[in-house]
């Protein structure tokens, strides 16, 4: 097993990976920035070493400055958490090359998911199901002709995308000419790559997830699905598990998907199958090779800790369970609270928390790294606390994480909260009757 960690990241998720290490009798390094100096993660963690200025390019990017601190504290692995560094291939490559442990999948498997033509390619080969779609499109003829054989609406993708970015839907012909040339400079614009691919658009569909494990013993096993369709332009809001629109019969259609899938790369680590679901068909969309923001939710109902068995499988130990023993118990319901105004199209809000007062109770569970006078930097990501929720069933959640919400003080800064307790009395939501369109369509309604 590792002696010591060094955890590249920041935040709440930063003491995520601190508390796991800690339970499990691995010491741990912090890194951070200047902004970062009064972060709890550098002083909960055993050591903490200042690797640059604020900017996360110079900063929690910073691959020089972040491997020498991993050198020179001397330390068995790194854990990326989400977000910076957890799906950057070389990264993972050049910890291979110092022999340093990258608590996450080898850069290869990373590769073979990021290209999203090819991983559509390995999925439909092994019994994953795709959305009808193309091949890489190498002119606007190319384009044409599988437009008309797919039929409109369809969407061109940028094959380095992903998480909504370098994508567009085109609705008929006339469209596609100008859709084309578009996708392809953004996608060479934010990926350095023009490749661009056509599928078929599925109108509102449901985000349903399915959280895998595998060791390098060649065990898999899965914790169910979380439905994430929640979500305002690609970043998700609120994640709950399991999908109460999932049947059993899809379920496990969706769960052997999720296996051939990691079967198919001989995948190695935690990672996650996000499938786009239309009632009655589910498609593969793309896979996290990372832990995510909404694993708690799928803790919550597995009482499996995520981040051990990733240490685990990293260490090149077995999973601590069989799938015979995983058992999905109640309901659990996770919001992202960002310190953001919600009236001014989400501007983020950072500043000095000037009063605070986290809820708590049966059920509740808080990931945060603020506490009162903490100043939020602007520098980084405004998400500045989770909060994940446990009930017997899906309305004992909903109250339970109103509740909790009413509770939250959070003072000095606008935040999502009042947003969060729109949602949970909003009626499509209670009814569970929505798609991905649900906050445009039902939260942004101008009330007269
Ligand atoms: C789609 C789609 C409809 N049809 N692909 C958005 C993020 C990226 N992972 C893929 N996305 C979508 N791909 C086809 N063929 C609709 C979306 C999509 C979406 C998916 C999940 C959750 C929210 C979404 C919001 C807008 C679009």
């Amino acid at each position: 097993m590792f002696n010591k960690i060094l955890i590249a990241n920041r935040g709440e998720v930063a003491l995520r990976i601190i508390r796991t290490c800690r339970e499990m009798g691995i010491r741990t390094v912090a890194i951070y920035s200047k902004a970062d100096e009064d972060c709890l993660h550098a002083s909960m963690a055993d050591e903490a070493y200042c690797i640059g200025p604020a900017p996360s390019q110079e900063s929690y990017l910073n691959v020089a400055n972040i491997l020498s601190t991993a050198l020179l504290a001397q330390v068995d692995a790194i854990h990326p958490g989400y977000g910076f560094l957890a799906e950057n291939a070389s990264f993972a490559e050049i910890c291979e090359d110092h022999k340093i442990a990258f608590i996450g999948p080898s850069s290869k498997q990373i590769r073979a998911m990021g290209d999203k033509v090819s991983a559509r390619e390995t999925m439909s080969k092994n019994n994953v199901p795709v959305v009808q779609g193309s091949p890489l499109l190498e002119t606007l003829e190319d384009a044409k002709i599988y437009a008309e054989k797919i039929g409109y609406p369809v969407m061109i993708k940028a094959t380095a995308g992903g998480g909504g970015k370098g994508m567009r839907v085109v609705y008929s012909a006339e469209d596609l000419e100008n859709a084309y040339n578009i996708t392809r400079s953004e996608a060479e614009a934010f990926f350095a790559n023009d490749k661009v691919y056509m599928e078929k658009f599925i109108a509102n569909p449901r985000h349903i997830e399915v959280q895998i494990l595998a060791d390098k013993f060649g065990n898999i096993c899965h914790l169910g699905e979380r439905d994430c369709t929640i979500q305002r332009r690609h970043q998700k809001l609120l994640e709950e598990a399991p999908s109460e629109v999932v049947t059993k019969e899809i379920r496990a259609k969706m769960v052997e998907a999720a296996i051939n899938a990691v079967k198919a790369i001989n995948y190695e680590g935690i990672g996650t199958i996000e499938f786009l679901f239309d009632g009655h068909d589910f498609y593969f969309m793309e896979m996290n090779t990372r832990l995510q923001v909404e694993h708690c939710v799928t803790e919550m109902v597995t009482s499996r800790d995520l981040v051990k068995e990733q240490i685990l499988i990293a260490a090149g130990e077995r999973l601590s369970f069989t799938q015979e023993e995983v058992e999905i118990r109640g309901h659990a319901i996770e919001c992202r609270i960002n310190a953001e105004n919600p009236n001014k199209d989400f501007m983020p809000c950072p500043g000095e928390i000037e009063g605070y007062i986290a809820p708590g109770g049966y059920g509740i569970r808080v990931d945060s790294h603020v506490y009162a006078n903490y100043k939020i930097p602007s520098n980084y990501d405004s998400m500045i606390a989770k909060i994940i929720c446990w009930g017997n069933n899906r309305e004992e959640a909903r109250r339970r994480m109103l509740r909790a919400l009413n509770e939250y003080v959070i003072l000095g800064v606008e935040t999502t909260i009042p947003f969060h307790k729109k949602i949970l009395r909003n009626r499509s939501f209670i009814l569970n009757r929505y798609s991905t369109k649900f906050v445009e369509e039902e939260m942004m309604k101008v009330e007269v």
